[in-house]
């Protein structure tokens, strides 16, 4: 600026100094108002939706970056309540308003068997939901409150009863093996990821199959979640035999005295018999070594809503799966489906997948997501 002046009053005249001024006031006016809005925004008490989102977005940016930086050592996992946020407004929202009113009519029932039926609860569960919920008030079946914790209720005992930890051999002699199966994207192999993380931080020795051998690039993102958790991983070439893969990486885990074996396999459309045979040799042969399937795990994501259901039944019947883990309940999924999963096929959910961190990982638990749902 210095320099600027004294060019300009060499060149002589007063108009660019006055020019020159004018460009300085300016910058120090604008400098003042940037200074005054901060302090008012940091100041207001809510500083409006917008502000707040952008906040929250640069916080969940933040905290993957950290995440990844420092491979999530001691990133807390988030509960579930915080993360349905989204799954649980398509659900909430028209419940609460049906069941506000000074006195629930069969109207209000037709509405809340209606909220049920969009949040992905299925038709047939959605009506006897609401059916069993009807004939719990009995007497008292128009008053609101009374209806909401018939719901709440119904909803409880159909969720709960359920055995939803991961099973594990138990004899500590063979090494466990949970096989993950389910359709092309649904999440299988950061679910591997985010458990390895979990088992290994609990004392687990955890060795990963690289059963995925249709695409190339499927191992090294394996591998990629192995260095994350310090599992150790086995890999086959590409093509080759998942079966074999599998094979290996239990022997591997048995010669290493590793406990838990989560084996990858390469996502398949249900309708694709020599496929779903293929999966039943992995299993098969996942047992016939030194190592046992203590789980079979269906990866379901929870935005594919009532078609993921058809597809879980064929995994169902073809591999006897043993649970279910919902992924993407974090994005545009409603939270209903997690009631049609176990109404439906009469397996548990036993994880849902809230994110792509590797902490994004929760159990499910009952009486926390009814409590979300309602609150
Ligand atoms: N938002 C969200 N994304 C997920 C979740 N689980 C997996 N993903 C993403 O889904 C995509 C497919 O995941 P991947 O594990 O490769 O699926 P796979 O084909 O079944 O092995 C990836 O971009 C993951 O980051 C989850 O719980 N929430
Ligand atoms: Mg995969």
């Amino acid at each position: 600026m210095t320099l600027l002046l004294a060019a300009d009053l060499d060149g002589g005249g007063m108009t660019p100094l006055i020019v020159a001024g004018l460009v300085a006031l300016a910058v120090a006016l604008v400098v003042a108002a940037i200074v005054v809005l901060r302090r008012r925004r940091s100041r207001a008490p809510g500083a409006g939706d917008g502000a707040t989102a952008v906040g929250d977005a640069a916080d969940r940016v933040i905290g993957r970056l950290a995440d990844r930086a420092a491979g999530a050592a001691d990133v807390p996992a988030p509960s579930l309540r915080d993360r349905l946020s989204r799954a649980r407004t398509a659900l909430t929202g028209p419940l609460t308003s049906a069941l506000e009113r000074t006195s629930v009519s069969e109207e209000a029932w037709t509405e809340v068997t209606e909220a049920l039926i969009r949040a992905d609860v299925g038709l047939a569960t959605s009506s006897e939901i609401v059916d069993s919920a009807r004939a719990r008030t009995g007497a008292a079946g128009d008053d609101p409150a009374a209806a909401k914790a018939a719901l709440q209720a119904e909803l409880r005992e159909r969720l709960g009863g359920f055995d939803r930890s991961l099973a594990r051999r138990g004899d500590g002699e063979r090494p466990s093996v949970w096989l993950f199966v389910g359709v092309n994207g649904t999440g299988k192999t950061t679910t591997i990821g985010k458990l390895a993380k979990r088992e290994a931080d609990a004392g687990s020795r955890v060795v990963l199959a690289a059963g995925d051998t249709f695409r190339a690039a499927a191992s090294d993102q394996l591998a990629m979640w192995a260095e994350r958790s310090s599992a150790h991983i086995v890999r086959g070439a590409a093509g080759a035999d998942p079966a074999s893969v599998v094979y290996d990486a239990v022997e591997s885990a048995a010669a290493r005295g590793a406990d838990l074996v989560l084996a990858d396999t390469a996502g398949r459309f249900h309708t694709e018999q020599n496929l779903m045979a293929e999966l039943q040799k992995v299993r098969r042969v996942a047992d016939s070594g030194s190592g046992v399937v203590a789980e079979t795990l269906l990866v379901l994501d929870a935005t594919t809503g009532q078609n993921g259901l058809a597809q879980a039944q064929q995994f169902t019947e073809a591999v006897d799966v043993t649970g279910v883990v919902l992924t993407k309940l974090d994005g545009s999924a409603k939270g209903g489906i997690v009631v049609a999963v176990q109404a439906e096929l009469g397996v548990p959910v036993k994880l849902v997948g809230v994110g792509e961190g590797i902490a994004d990982l929760v159990p499910f638990d009952t009486s926390e997501f009814v409590d979300a749902l309602f609150a």
